[in-house]
C-alpha cells in the first residue's frame, strides 16, 4: 500500500506534519463537462520540521494521470495509483508540474468538479480536491493560488474562482479565459471554481476601513428575483463582523453562487462561497419565515468562516470544531443580535431554544448511540461523517461557555489574541483554548475536558433551606449516568460547568443572590457558579424565604439537569421565571413528564387521561398577550416526537405518537375558542413583511390552525385552513394550511380539500425546485392511519416524474423527511419503513456514498427501541452492510451493528 492509500482508522495521536510544503499552486482549466484537463503547477520544498522521506507522495482520485515535469523536464519516476502519485527521489526544492484529466459530467458524488445544471462547481472540503488534481490534499498546507479557468464563451460565459479577478479575454474557436489570484495563502479545501450561465446582483459597499468591496450572488437567471434577502444578508454579516468582533472583509471582493445539486448547506470557499440553492433564493412565494431566517444564518456562518476558518484554519480534520463550534457560535450570535440586539432578552431567547431544541434533539441523541464523540474526535474512517452535531452544535456550546464564563468583553479578548497570534496558521483546539484563558489570566486546563469527553453530562440538583439561618444551599453532581459505550470510554474525570442559577420568591420575582462568604449581595440576580468538582455545594446567605431554583439558566452548558421540580412548581416558573429561556423550559418539562407518562400507559393499553391543571398552564401561555407571540408558539409547541421516544426507557414511537396525538386533541378541543381567538387575532394582513415580530404573528396563528386542525369536528380548521390556502401571499402561511389540510384529513383517509390543495400547490409551483421539495416533504411528513399508511404514498411519490435520486435536495425532501421526520409511520411494525431504507441507502450509495450515510444514520439508535422494531432495524442494518461499497456508508452501518 502506498503512502498515500487511506487506512481504515485515521487516528489523532498519528499526526505527523508534511514532508513537503507547497507555497504557490497555479492551476490551467480546460473546462469540458466529460474530460477537463487540469494543468497544476507548484513550487515544492521540504519541510524543514519533518522527518526526511525520499519520495513525494500526493493524494489523487479518479484522476486520469498525463504527465509531470519537475523544474520544466520531464519526470520519469512518477507512479499513479488508486490513491494518488509517487514521485520517486525528488530534489529539495523544485517546480512540479502535473497534468491529468478528470470527468465533472460523470461525477455524481458531488465532491471535487461536477457539473450541476450544465454549469461547472466544486466542492472540496473535506478532501474533495484531490479529485481535481494530485496535491497534498490536507488542511495545514497552505499555500497561494493563481487559477486560470478556459472555456466555451456561449456555454460558460461566467468564470470564477477565489479572490481577484486579474484579467480575462477571448481565445480561438469560440473560447475565452479568465484568471483569478487570491492573495491569502489557503488549504486546498478552501479551492473554488464555477463556470457557466449565471447572472449576479450586485451591490457595492464600504467596509469598516473605508475600502470599496464588490458583493455579488450569483444565480441562473430566472433566479435573480429571489436574491435580495441573501444580499441583505451579507451585508449585515458584513457589518455585524466588524462591530462585534472588529473583523473587516480582506478581499476587494466577494462572492455567492447558488447551485441545486449540493451535498449540504454551503461552503465558505475563499471569497468565493458555493451555496445550496436552498440556503439562497427566496422571496415571500417560495420561502417560509424559517427558510428566510436559516438563509441569514447560513450566508453569515459561511462569511464569519472567512476568519474563523479561513484566516486561521485546522491543522488537522480532528480540529474541525475549531472553526466550525466557533462559527456556530458566531451565526447564532449574528441571528440572536439580528432579532433582539445585545439587550433585548425576551427575542434573544427565541433564537436561543430554537438553537438548544436541536442540540437537544440530534446531538443528544448522537451522544447516546454508536457514533457518539467528543468535539475533538479521536479517530474516524470517514471524515465527512464527522460533520456531526456533536462537532457544530455542541462544539458551539462549548465556545458559548467561554463567553459565559468571562462575559462579552473577555471573551472579545479571547478572540482578539487568537487572531494575534495565529493569523495565517493552520492551529489546534488547544491553541484556541489557551487564547482564551491567556486573555482572561485563567487557567482552563480542566475545561480541555469538554474537547476530549463524549456523552451528555447529567447535573443532578439537592437543594435546602434552613429557615432559622436564612440559608440556602444548593448541591450539584456531575457525571454521564449509564452512557453509550463509544462514549464511555472517554470519560475521564469532572468538567468545568458554567451552571448559571436564580432563586424565585412567593411572588415570582427573583431574589437578590448573595454567596457564603461575599460581604453583599450582588446587583445581578442570575449568578453563574463554576462547578468543577464531582460534587460540590454552594450556600447563599440571607434568604429570607424558601426560594424556587432556576436552574441553568439560558441553557448555560450543554447538559441534562436533574430536578424534581413538582408540576406545580413547573407551572410556577413557567409563569414567572424572569429567565425567558427557563420558562419556556419549565412548560417543556410539565409536557415531556405528562407525555412520557401518557406513553407509557399508551405502550400497555392503558386509557389515556390529562390532568386538567396541565390544560389550565398551556392556557395561560395561550392567553398571556404580555407574552411574544413568536414566544408564545415556542411554548405551545410540544416536544417532538423523536425527543420524547429517546427519553423511553425503551423507545415505542407508535406510543409516543398515541400520547402526543391525545395531548394535541385535548388541547385543542378543551381550548377551542382560545385557539380560535387567537387564529383571528395574529393575522398579518397586508404586504409581506420579513421582520421577526411578523414572523412570530404568523407562526402563532399557524400553531393555532395546526391545533384547531385537531378537532374532534374539523370542519372549522378545514374551512380556516382552505381559505387560508387561497388568499395566501406568502409560503409560510400557504404551506401551513396546505399541512393543516393534510392533517385534517388524516383521520378519513384523505379530503377533496387535501387533495385540492395539494394538486393546486404542484401545478402553481412546478418550476421552483425549491418549493416542490416542500411538496414531496409535506406529503412524507404527514400524519397516517391504517388505511392510507404514508410509506404508500412515499412509494408511490418515487416515482412521480419530479422525483430524482441524484439530487440530494429531493431526495432529502422524499426519502429523508419519511425515515428521519417521520417517525410513527417510519417504525410502522411490518418493518416496510426499514425495508424502503435499505432500498434507499444502497442506491444512494452507488451514486452519492456523503447522502447515503447520512441517510444511513437514520436507524443508528436501533438498540434503544422495543424488540420487536429492534430485530426489524437489525435486519435491514445487516442487509445494507452486506451490500454497500463506500467507506462513508460502511463506517456508519459497522459502528451500528457492532
Ligand atoms: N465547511 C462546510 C462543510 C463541509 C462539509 C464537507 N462534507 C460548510 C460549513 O460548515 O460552513
Ligand atoms: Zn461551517
Amino acid at each position: 500500500m502506498a503512502d498515500t492509500a487511506t487506512p481504515n482508522v485515521i487516528r489523532r495521536a498519528d499526526y505527523a506534519p508534511p514532508a513537503f510544503l507547497i507555497d504557490t499552486v497555479a492551476l490551467e482549466f480546460d473546462l469540458i463537462p466529460e474530460r477537463t484537463v487540469v494543468r497544476n503547477t507548484m513550487r515544492v520544498r521540504r519541510n524543514p520540521d519533518a522527518s526526511h522521506a525520499s519520495n513525494f507522495e500526493l493524494m489523487g482520485e479518479q484522476l486520469e494521470f498525463v504527465s509531470a515535469t519537475i523544474d520544466g523536464a520531464p519526470f520519469a519516476q512518477a507512479h499513479a495509483h488508486e490513491h494518488g502519485l509517487t514521485l520517486d527521489n525528488v530534489p529539495d526544492s523544485f517546480e512540479l508540474t502535473l497534468t491529468s484529466i478528470c470527468n465533472p459530467a460523470e461525477n455524481t458524488t458531488l465532491s471535487g468538479l461536477y457539473v450541476s445544471g450544465g454549469n461547472f462547481f466544486t466542492q472540496c472540503e473535506a478532501e474533495g480536491f484531490r479529485r481535481i488534481t494530485y496535491f497534498l490534499d490536507r488542511p495545514d498546507v497552505m499555500a497561494t493560488f493563481t487559477v486560470t479557468l478556459r472555456a466555451s464563451k456561449a456555454d460558460y460565459p461566467v468564470l470564477l474562482s477565489n479572490g481577484n479577478l486579474l484579467e480575462e479575454g477571448d481565445l480561438p474557436d469560440g473560447r475565452h479565459f479568465a484568471r483569478w489570484e487570491d492573495p491569502f495563502r489557503k488549504p486546498s479545501y478552501l479551492f473554488a471554481l464555477v463556470a457557466g450561465k449565471l447572472v449576479a446582483l450586485e451591490e457595492r459597499v464600504k467596509s469598516g476601513s473605508g475600502k470599496e468591496k464588490l458583493l455579488q450572488v450569483w444565480v441562473e437567471p430566472h433566479d435573480l428575483d429571489k436574491t435580495r434577502h441573501a444580499m441583505d444578508s451579507l451585508i449585515n454579516s458584513i457589518r455585524w463582523d466588524e462591530s462585534r468582533f472588529g473583523l473587516e472583509l480582506d478581499l476587494d471582493r466577494f462572492m455567492i453562487v447558488a447551485v441545486s445539486d449540493f451535498n449540504m448547506g454551503a461552503m465558505e470557499n475563499k471569497g468565493l462561497n458555493i451555496f445550496n440553492t436552498k440556503y439562497v433564493l427566496a422571496n415571500p412565494e417560495t420561502a417560509t419565515d424559517t427558510d428566510f431566517a436559516n438563509i441569514e444564518a447560513v450566508v453569515g456562518h459561511e462569511y464569519f468562516h472567512n476568519w474563523t476558518g479561513n484566516r486561521v484554519t485546522c491543522r488537522d480534520w480532528f480540529q474541525l470544531s475549531l472553526k466550525e463550534g466557533l462559527t456556530v457560535f458566531r451565526d447564532q450570535e449574528f441571528s440572536a443580535d439580528m432579532a433582539g440586539g445585545a439587550t433585548d432578552e425576551a427575542a434573544r431567547a427565541t433564537k436561543r431554544i430554537e438553537d438548544v431544541r436541536v442540540l437537544r434533539q440530534m446531538q443528544f441523541a448522537e451522544d447516546a448511540g454508536p457514533m457518539a464523540h467528543p468535539v475533538r474526535p479521536e479517530s474516524y474512517v470517514e471524515i465527512n461523517n464527522f460533520y456531526t452535531m456533536t462537532v457544530y452544535e455542541k462544539g458551539s456550546e462549548v465556545v458559548r461557555m467561554y463567553q459565559t464564563l468571562f462575559g462579552r468583553d473577555g471573551f472579545r479578548k479571547g478572540m482578539d489574541l487568537y487572531f494575534k497570534r495565529h493569523d495565517g496558521q493552520a492551529v489546534t483546539c488547544d491553541d484556541f483554548r489557551h487564547a482564551l484563558a491567556d486573555a482572561n489570566g485563567r487557567d482552563l486546563a480542566q475545561f480541555e475536558r469538554w474537547y476530549s469527553q463524549a456523552g451528555t453530562p447529567r447535573v443532578s440538583v439537592r437543594t435546602q433551606y434552613d429557615a432559622a439561618q436564612q440559608r440556602y444551599s444548593v448541591t450539584l453532581t456531575q457525571g454521564y449516568g449509564d452512557t453509550a459505550p463509544a462514549a464511555r470510554e472517554t470519560q475521564k474525570g469532572p468538567l468545568l460547568i458554567p451552571f448559571a442559577i436564580g432563586l424565585i420568591g412567593k411572588d415570582g420575582h427573583d431574589l437578590a443572590l448573595q454567596l457564603e462568604g461575599e460581604t453583599r449581595a450582588s446587583e445581578a440576580t442570575t449568578r453563574v457558579l463554576e462547578f468543577t468538582q464531582t460534587e460540590q455545594t454552594f450556600t447563599f446567605v440571607n434568604v429570607a424565604q424558601e426560594p424556587l431554583p432556576s436552574l441553568l439558566r439560558n441553557f448555560s452548558a450543554p447538559v441534562i439537569v436533574e430536578y424534581d421540580y413538582s408540576a406545580d412548581q413547573l407551572a410556577f416558573l413557567l409563569a414567572h421565571d424572569s429567565d425567558p429561556f427557563n420558562r419556556w423550559e419549565a412548560g417543556q418539562r410539565l409536557a415531556t413528564r405528562e407525555l412520557l407518562t401518557l406513553a407509557g400507559r399508551a405502550a400497555t393499553g392503558v386509557p389515556l387521561q390529562l390532568d386538567d391543571s396541565v390544560v389550565a398552564a398551556f392556557a395561560r401561555v395561550l392567553t398571556d398577550e404580555t407574552l411574544s407571540p413568536a414566544f408564545r408558539e415556542l411554548a405551545l409547541m410540544l416536544p417532538s416526537e423523536a425527543y420524547l421516544a429517546e427519553q423511553m426507557a425503551e423507545s415505542n414511537p407508535a406510543a409516543v405518537h398515541a400520547a402526543r396525538q391525545f395531548v394535541r386533541k385535548r388541547l385543542a378541543n378543551a381550548l377551542r375558542a382560545d385557539w380560535l381567538a387567537v387564529y383571528e387575532k395574529h393575522r398579518t394582513p397586508g404586504a409581506y413583511e420579513a421582520t421577526p415580530e411578523a414572523s412570530g404573528h404568523r407562526a402563532l396563528k399557524n400553531l393555532a390552525l395546526s391545533y384547531l386542525a385537531e378537532l374532534d369536528d374539523p370542519a372549522e380548521a378545514v374551512r380556516l385552513a382552505s381559505a387560508q390556502y387561497d388568499a395566501a401571499n406568502n409560503m409560510t402561511d400557504r404551506s401551513a394550511a396546505l399541512s393543516a389540510l393534510l392533517n385534517a384529513s388524516a383521520a378519513n383517509g384523505g379530503s377533496v380539500e387535501a387533495h385540492q390543495a395539494l394538486d393546486d400547490f404542484y401545478r402553481r409551483f412546478e418550476k421552483e425546485p425549491l418549493v416542490i421539495d416542500k411538496w414531496f416533504a409535506l406529503q412524507a411528513t404527514q400524519r397516517g392511519s391504517a388505511q392510507r399508511p404514508v410509506i404508500e404514498i412515499v412509494r408511490k411519490l418515487m416515482a412521480h416524474p419530479a422525483f430524482n435520486l441524484k439530487n440530494p435536495n429531493r431526495a432529502r425532501s422524499l426519502i429523508f423527511s419519511f425515515c428521519a421526520a417521520n417517525p410513527a409511520q417510519f417504525h410502522a411494525e411490518d418493518g416496510s419503513g426499514y425495508a424502503f431504507w435499505a432500498e434507499q441507502v444502497i442506491a444512494l450509495d452507488a451514486i452519492n456514498p456523503q447522502v447515503a450515510a447520512r441517510l444511513a444514520r437514520s436507524l443508528e439508535l436501533w438498540r434503544r427501541f422495543t424488540p420487536t422494531l429492534r430485530d426489524g432495524m437489525r435486519a435491514a442494518l445487516e442487509k445494507v452492510a452486506s451490500q454497500v461499497k463506500s467507506r462513508d456508508v460502511r463506517e456508519i452501518v459497522e459502528k451500528a451493528l457492532a
